[in-house]
């Protein structure tokens, strides 16, 4: 059985994720209830749409405090506050500190923009092109100490067009996106989905994503490999 599962939505900026979930939810797909939606800045088109939607919209502003620990406490006491049993981080930029994902092992995860491992951290679609790979793709994982090291759920790869520039490759890769993070939290509200000693496991199994080969690189006069860890 299914029943409705508290979530809580962490932003930083557009919030076309956040919208995707939103989405999925007024469908009657997706048995979540957005408890709220955290912003990491003021203004942002995430709090645009929560509010649109209904939702309880509020800022956590690291420049409101003093020390990172002092803000990620009262980040932490903010989602508590909502009872979640899930929290989504949705294009969110901040990194979080090991108490705080400590805090919420199991329960915290992230869509990332690149086929992890491959690609962790900013600027990933400029960085694939670079490489020359010839699949990119998105990733959601849940969040550990190791930033975008943590065990992957679901990967979509999206094939490398030679004409793409990074804005069109990453358009892509977000349709990508607001498939694949509706799904995993789906499974999450399921019951199907955990994390024990560091793997993702869906239905009792690891979760399991084959990607494409993408060793070769679509442009080997570039000269480099794709990369596979931080820039
Ligand atoms: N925190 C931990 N501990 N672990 C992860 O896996 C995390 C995380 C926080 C955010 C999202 C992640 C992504 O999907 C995420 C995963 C921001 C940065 C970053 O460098 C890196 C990874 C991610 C998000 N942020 C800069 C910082 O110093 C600030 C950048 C900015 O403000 O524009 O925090 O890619
Ligand atoms: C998404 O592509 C997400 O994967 C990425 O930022 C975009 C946010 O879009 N996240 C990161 O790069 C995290 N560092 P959105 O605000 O429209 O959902």
């Amino acid at each position: 059985m299914t029943v409705t599962l508290p979530v809580v939505v962490l932003v930083s900026g557009r919030g076309s994720n956040l919208q995707a979930i939103i989405d999925h939810c007024r469908r009657g797909d997706l048995p979540v209830d957005i408890r709220a939606v955290i912003s990491s800045r003021l203004g942002t088109e995430g709090l645009e749409r929560a509010s649109r939607a209904g939702l309880t919209g509020v800022v956590v502003d690291p420049g409101a405090f003093s020390t990172r620990a002092g803000f990620e406490q009262a980040l932490m006491q903010r989602i508590d506050s909502y009872g979640p049993e899930l929290v989504v981080l949705a294009g969110f930029m901040l990194i979080l500190g090991s108490d705080f994902v400590r805090h919420y092992s199991g329960r915290l995860i992230n869509i990332h923009p690149s086929l992890l491992p491959q690609f962790r951290g900013l600027h990933t679609h400029e960085r694939a092109l670079k490489a020359g790979v010839r699949y990119h793709g998105a990733s959601v994982h849940f969040v550990t100490a190791d930033v975008d090291g943590g065990p992957v759920i679901v990967q979509a790869p999206v094939a490398v067009r030679p004409d793409d520039s990074p804005q069109t490759l990453a358009a892509r890769v977000l349709e990508e996106e607001h498939r694949i993070l509706p799904e995993a939290i789906r499974w999450f509200a399921q019951g199907r989905l955990s994390m024990a000693d560091g793997v993702a496991l869906l239905d009792g199994r690891p979760c399991e994503n084959p990607v494409p080969e993408n060793t070769q690189s679509r442009n080997p006069a570039a000269g480099r490999s794709p990369e596979d860890t931080t820039p």
